[in-house]
């Protein structure tokens, strides 16, 4: 493998056979599960296999679509998309979303250039390639494979969209990189904004409410890319897990009918992406926040054997030094407060720092 050629300098000056075989741990880190599907493989490797089928799933209803043409004005469309968001995040934690005027080219053009950054030979992608969490921007492979016995079958990009990434972090391949991504933030920051109004006006709180209690914003991305897996049935794109943010937007790959399942009612059900369509769904700081009256949901990701399938997921929270509580306005004697106070900095710090676990985080900081 030609880019094994800068790893001495990710490891440290020690030799010998340990530091050959710490060599090839890391560069198959680096080459990801893309290597492993590019190579040809015909069976998961043992790091990659669950005990059971994650596919197991029950197809019942769907999960709620909300249109939000109109919104805008204070119309009865607007009255609607309210409760019909209200009752979603009640019942179901995720609804998709249709008429928010996000451009369906910038849509079609970002899911195409995480397929080309993937499509690019390692040695260009191997420089990005890191484990720390705090990073810009990187690529990387299941969550945290230096630490993990169980992997997930799952490449991605992790990028800082507000703050933002420094130009000169970004890459410079494909070349429409920074355009492409940098326009889909600022769209996305845009809807994510008039999405957080929506969700304090559907608490029953002023427009304003959530985004000040946000105190700033952090707005990430996540581009997974799941490749094809020889063995479907026997590993996971990616663990159940919920969000620690406060909400997620998710775009879903149309061209690939099975991927994202969310427990609802103590079963798994798919998510089947629809054209044009986001999928919304509530984190853990909008259950702080809302005092349980919202739930941060777990979901999964199963794989296939036919064709590569990839996902953005434009996580949408607090600025990381913002204390997260309940809201006073939903704190009564009826609903006491139901969370501790946390810094949300140090909550995504302990949730990047452990393995994907269901909602193990939030119940770190329930009284
Ligand atoms: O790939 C998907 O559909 C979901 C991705 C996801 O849950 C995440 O990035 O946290």
């Amino acid at each position: 493998m030609i880019f094994l050629g800068r790893l001495p300098c990710l490891l440290g000056d020690h030799c010998g056979a340990a530091r050959d075989s710490r060599m090839a741990a890391v560069a198959s880190r680096i080459a990801g599960v893309k290597g492993l599907a590019d190579a040809g493989i015909a069976m998961v490797p043992g790091e990659y296999r669950r005990d059971s089928d994650p596919r197991q799933c029950v197809e019942i209803e769907e999960i709620p679509v909300i249109d939000l043409s109109d919104v805008e004005k204070c119309s009865p469309a607007r009255i609607l998309a309210i409760d019909s968001i209200r009752s979603a995040s009640r019942d179901w934690g995720f609804f998709q979303i249709v008429g928010h005027g996000f451009p369906e080219e910038l849509m079609a053009s970002m899911m195409e250039l995480v397929h080309d950054f993937f499509r690019l030979p390692i040695e260009d992608r191997s420089v990005y390639y890191s484990e720390d969490s705090s990073s810009k921007f990187r690529m990387g492979t299941s969550f945290i494979p230096s630490k993990e016995t169980r992997r997930m079958w799952q490449d991605f990009l992790h990028q800082a969209c507000y703050p933002p990434c420094e130009i000169a972090q970004l890459p410079t391949k494909p070349p429409s990189y920074v355009k492409i991504s940098t326009a889909y933030a600022e769209a996305m920051n845009r809807l994510s904004k008039r999405v957080l109004g929506l969700f304090s006006e559907s608490l029953g709180l002023e427009s304003g409410a959530l985004e000040e209690a946000f105190g700033g914003e952090r707005h990430t991305m996540r581009m997974n890319y799941y490749p094809p897996c020889p063995e479907p049935e026997l590993t996971i794109g990616l663990d159940a897990h919920a969000d620690p943010n406060g909400f997620t937007i998710l775009q879903q790959d149309t061209r690939v009918k099975d991927g994202l399942q969310i427990l609802h009612c103590g079963a798994w059900v798919p998510i089947k992406p629809l054209p044009g369509a986001f999928v919304v769904n509530i984190g853990d700081q909008l259950q702080i926040l809302s005092n349980d009256v919202y739930k941060s949901v777990e979901h999964r990701v199963v794989v296939n054997s036919e064709r590569t399938r990839v996902s953005i997921a434009s996580f949408y929270g607090p600025a990381e030094d913002s204390h997260i509580a309940p809201m006073a306005q939903l704190v009564t004697d009826d609903a006491p407060a139901c969370f501790k106070e946390s810094a949300y900095g140090k909550y995504l710090q302990s949730f990047y720092a452990s393995k994907l676990d269901g909602k193990a985080a939030i119940k770190t900081v329930r009284y």
